[in-house]
């Protein structure tokens, strides 16, 4: 898979040089590629903003730059992803898809954004593009998402995670659920001690704990997602952890939370 990314602050992708996705590259399981929008620019004063049109503070990306750069570098089936505040979500299946796909161009937006006509432009022309955003809050500009968007599509690519098994059982994963309660020796640490099953040996009733932790979990923190799992994934002793948390169950609605 190839990911190019380009920003006007290039430096700020430098931590995809480390870790897991660093290794990957050298590795050659994951191609990704920083580039510097200023390099698309044929001012001497590298412009790459200007003046909103309708007035109004701040100043907007130039599409003539973004052109130059963008036509550069999508192709065929590649997906041009513009993180924004206004983007629909961006989430692990988004991921998931993103991973499927051979190549993402992500454009890295600073100062009130750029400008509109680039996304529509490429869209005329048969791009996916997509616009995300990773959550309700703002930030200066797309370089935090691109960030995120390589390490959550890298870590789902062949070869790159050690252990496969882990993507299995993480939040958000295929369960829909969030994950269990981790912990490691000392079996007793400042005075707390860890959950004795764990240290049982008895791996059907470890299994049965962290779903039990995995169910209360979500219920507590993310009724939402709990509210999205298919009820035939809930069996019996599920049902019996959520209904001491005073859920219920309809076989339209799937699963009811409290109140
Ligand atoms: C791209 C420019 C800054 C945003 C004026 C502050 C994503 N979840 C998210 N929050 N914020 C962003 C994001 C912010 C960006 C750009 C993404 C490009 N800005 C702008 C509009 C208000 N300034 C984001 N993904």
């Amino acid at each position: 898979m190839r990911i190019d990314v380009v920003s006007i602050f290039p430096e700020y992708l430098a931590p995809l040089d480390l870790s897991l996705v660093g290794k990957a590259r050298r590795a050659g399981l994951l191609d990704v590629r920083v580039h510097d929008l200023r390099d698309w620019t044929t001012d001497r004063h590298r412009t790459v903003d200007d003046a909103p049109l309708g007035g109004g503070a701040g100043m907007v990306m130039r599409p003539d730059v973004w052109g130059e750069a963008l036509d550069g570098l999508v192709e065929q089936g590649t997906e041009l992803v513009l993180p924004t505040p206004s983007g629909e979500r961006f989430t692990q299946r988004t991921a998931e898809r993103m991973a499927a796909t051979g190549h993402v161009v992500v454009a890295c937006g600073r100062y009130e954004g750029i400008d509109a006509r680039v996304a529509d432009h490429y869209r005329e022309r048969g791009v996916r593009v997509t616009e995300v955003s990773l959550g309700d809050y703002v930030l200066n500009g797309g370089e935090v998402a691109a960030l995120v968007l390589v390490e959550a599509v890298a870590r789902l690519l062949p070869g790159v995670v050690g252990n496969p098994q882990s993507l299995v059982e993480e939040s958000h994963g295929a369960a829909g659920l969030l994950e269990y309660p981790v912990f490691t020796r000392p079996p007793v640490w400042r005075d707390l001690p860890a959950p004795p099953v764990l240290l049982s040996g008895h791996h059907a009733k470890v299994e049965r704990w962290r779903r039990d932790q995995s169910l209360r979990r979500t219920a507590l923190r993310r009724p939402d997602l709990l509210q999205q799992v298919p009820l035939h994934e809930l069996d019996r002793d599920d049902r019996h952890v959520l209904e001491d948390l005073g859920w219920t169950f309809d076989e339209r609605d799937g699963a009811v939370p409290p109140g």
